[in-house]
């Protein structure tokens, strides 16, 4: 079974997006946890956040400085939406809560991004593993993910 970053890179081969993943061993669970690893501002990690309707998952990349405000979220999806169990993560995207990228997934989930994170010149998301990250531009991630930019967060 190839590791999550392994299959992430494929994944992100197959979009055809360049990506250089980077390990931490330190672990990069969470958006403090890769901020720290990385060295950046915690602004600039995305939370890759799948969140469930009553008919379907989506996926809301949210910069880690922010709290989604579900309810501003679920208007902008047009449903209510409740934070999706582990499992239908993993189900869905093929990765594990802490370590789920934004993109590359095993279906495709209707995407919304943070605006917070068009602020930066780079980001940095998880690469498959919940000791990896990647940096790319949030022009670059919003188009790799297909995502509509939202403004969502808790202010
Ligand atoms: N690797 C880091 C930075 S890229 C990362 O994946 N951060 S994250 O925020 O996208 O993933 C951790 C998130 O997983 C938490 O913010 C939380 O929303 C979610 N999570 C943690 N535990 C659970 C759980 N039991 N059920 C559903 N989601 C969870």
């Amino acid at each position: 079974m190839a590791s999550g970053l392994e299959r992430f890179g494929a994944a992100a081969d197959a979009l055809g997006v360049p990506v250089e993943p980077v390990r931490y061993p330190q672990g990069t669970r969470t958006a403090a946890d890769a901020a720290a690893a990385v060295g950046c501002d915690v602004g600039q990690i995305v939370k890759s956040l799948v969140f469930a309707t009553p008919t379907k998952l989506v996926l809301a990349l949210t910069s880690g400085a922010n709290q989604v405000d579900t309810n501003r979220l679920g208007e902008l999806v047009g449903e209510q939406i409740s934070l999706a169990a582990p499992e239908a993560v993993r189900n869905a995207t093929g990765f594990a809560v802490g370590g789920t990228p934004p993109f590359g997934h095993l279906e495709p989930l209707p995407t919304w991004i943070d605006k917070d994170l068009l602020a930066y010149h780079t980001v940095w998301a998880a690469a498959g593993t919940p000791d990896s990250c990647f940096p790319i531009t949030p022009t670059q991630l919003a188009a790799a993910a297909e995502a509509v930019v939202g403004d969502f967060a808790q202010r």
